[in-house]
């Protein structure tokens, strides 16, 4: 959406701190031996105390109130009886809507001490949404954004995931534009636009560059390589860009 309104600023603010709190109460509360499914309760607790839906379940019926992805699952998890191990790579996405207005957020973090590896792909998918959201300008060109990412990732000897994107969001979860690419392509020439508002997710890989999709329908899958995520929604101003999750 193209955010005009103080009403529409509000309201974009208001579930974009829903979200970002979740998000942060979810990764404090994470410890090894619970499953991902009592992570996602608590979710759905906060979602309806603060009168407030998740997206996924609301606008896609996925089973579970967050998205909630361990080591080979890249994105999409379905929470559930896993349990959580010291040293995984976990990766928390919460996304809903409150008043008709949308949030995306996410991080993936090692839980407790872990290999060296995956804490360098979560830094580097945090260091690659920072370099993008310098680029995210209104007037700019979008693919501004996936070359400043991609250049990241190779600085640091690593890959991006090609077949995952950003997004717009705003009045729903996933609308126009509809792919922020991880990477430069010359025909991604769309010019971002005062108010814009987008979800700004730059997937980091250690080597593979495309993920599958499981069985179950959802979950997004690596083969051998492990993929980290940072995800914000940003208002795009003349101002500067107003991270709503943060
Ligand atoms: N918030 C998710 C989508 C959740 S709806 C099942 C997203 O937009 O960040 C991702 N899109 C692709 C991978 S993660
Ligand atoms: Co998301
Ligand atoms: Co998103």
């Amino acid at each position: 959406m193209i955010a005009k309104t103080k009403e529409d600023f509000n309201g974009l603010k208001e579930i974009g701190k829903i979200c970002g709190t979740i998000r942060d109460e979810l990764v404090q509360s994470t410890k090894p031996g619970m499953t991902t499914k009592e992570l996602d309760e608590m979710a759905g607790e906060m979602f309806e105390k603060a009168g407030a839906q998740s997206a996924p379940k609301g606008e896609y019926d996925f089973p579970g109130y967050t998205c909630i992805s361990i080591n080979e699952e890249v994105a999409h998890g379905i929470p559930g009886k896993r349990t959580i191990q010291e040293g995984d790579l976990v990766n928390i996405d919460v996304s809903g809507s409150k008043n008709g207005y949308f949030a995306d957020t996410g991080i993936s973090f090692v839980v407790g001490n872990g290999d060296t590896t995956l804490q360098k792909i979560c830094d580097v998918a945090k260091e690659a949404f920072n370099a993008g959201l310098e680029k995210a300008k209104p007037g700019a060109k979008k693919s501004g954004l996936g070359k400043a990412v991609n250049s990241i990732a190779k600085q640091h000897g690593l890959t991006v995931i090609k077949n995952l994107t950003g997004h717009g969001v705003g009045r729903s979860i996933h609308e126009a534009p509809h792919h922020i690419l991880n990477f430069y392509s010359r025909w991604d020439d769309e010019i971002l636009k005062d108010g814009m508002v987008i979800a700004f997710e730059p997937f980091i890989s250690t080597l593979e560059e495309e993920v599958f999709q499981s069985d179950d329908g959802w979950t997004f899958l690596t083969d051998e390589s492990f993929v980290a995520q940072y995800e914000h929604t940003i208002i795009l101003t003349k101002e500067g860009p107003i991270i709503t999750t943060l």
